[in-house]
């Protein structure tokens, strides 16, 4: 054998030993990376296992507003001074298909003024006047159109929170929000079942009126809030504003035809304060 071919032999092995030990590295690291992917398979099952679980312990509702550690909580009652007016039956003969919603003008009483059988004053905005600004929920406020009445009469809304506008009836509706500091709608909806979302992007916390331009009767209001700390006292006249942070605010209460009070308070961490309103007749 010459020199020559020698070190041509040498040359060749020594690069089949290298190749058959790469080889053998590749295949080690295809193995590590299979055992790998089993670890991996384990993690996402035990993920998936807990992802089963979460929806049970997360069961009761989302809170409107971000948790605070040391919120407070401010509640009460507006009441209604004097004697209350009867309500008056809105006369819907103008489209005989929202008379047909209300037989004998059952639910057809007029919401300026609701007020509860042991004289509490509902529809009535609570909200905390300068408080912090705290994000939009994450779910969507809703207006209903049925039996040609918009539900809720009353509420607020935080900016940019989507508003999903429906209607519920088998009759035309035009839905026109008015507002002063914000972009007015005005939208058709011809069809039942038909939905439209919106959003307002600038605090406006004086409701503005929301009407329907074919039905005079139909009204309802809105404010857009830069918080989530605010309440609509219900026909019990209740009203509940929790997650609010500790602090002295002024609180205002605003009811469509008798207008708004304020009142101070201040709340301390974990408080739980009751405050009350009572509107003049
Ligand atoms: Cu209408």
């Amino acid at each position: 054998m010459s020199m020559k071919k020698f070190v041509t032999l040498m040359f060749a092995l020594t690069f089949v030993l290298v190749f058959v030990m790469a080889c053998g590295k590749g295949h080690e690291a295809a193995s590590k990376q299979e055992e790998g992917e089993d670890d991996e398979a384990g993690q996402t099952t035990t993920a998936a296992a807990n992802n089963t679980a979460a929806p049970a312990a997360s069961a009761t509702p989302a809170a409107a507003a971000p948790a605070v550690a040391d919120a407070a909580t401010l509640s009460g009652t507006v009441k209604f001074a004097g004697t209350a007016p009867k309500p008056a039956v809105i006369q819907m003969s103008a489209d005989p298909y929202c008379q047909s919603q209300h037989p004998n003008g059952q639910g057809a009483e007029d919401e300026e003024v609701v007020v509860g059988p042991g004289g509490e004053l509902a529809n009535v905005l609570v909200y905390v006047k300068n408080a912090p600004n705290g994000p939009a929920p994450s779910t969507p406020a809703t207006i209903d159109q049925k039996g040609c009445r918009y539900y809720p009469h009353v509420q607020a809304v935080v900016v940019n929170q989507p508003i999903q506008i429906k209607n519920d009836d088998a009759t035309l509706h035009n839905i026109h929000a008015m507002p002063a500091v914000n972009s007015a709608f005005n939208e058709g909806q011809p069809v039942q079942g038909m939905v439209a979302t919106k959003k307002f992007d600038k605090v406006e916390m004086t409701p503005f009126r929301i009407k329907c331009d074919v039905h005079g009767w139909m009204k309802s209001f809105m404010a857009v809030m830069p918080n989530p700390y605010f309440s609509v006292s219900k026909m019990d006249g209740q009203f509940s504003i929790p997650n609010l942070p500790p602090g002295t605010y002024t609180i205002v209460a605003w009811h469509e035809k008798y207008g708004q009070q304020e009142q101070q308070v201040t709340v301390g961490a974990k408080e739980t304060k009751q405050i009350s309103f009572s509107f003049k007749g």
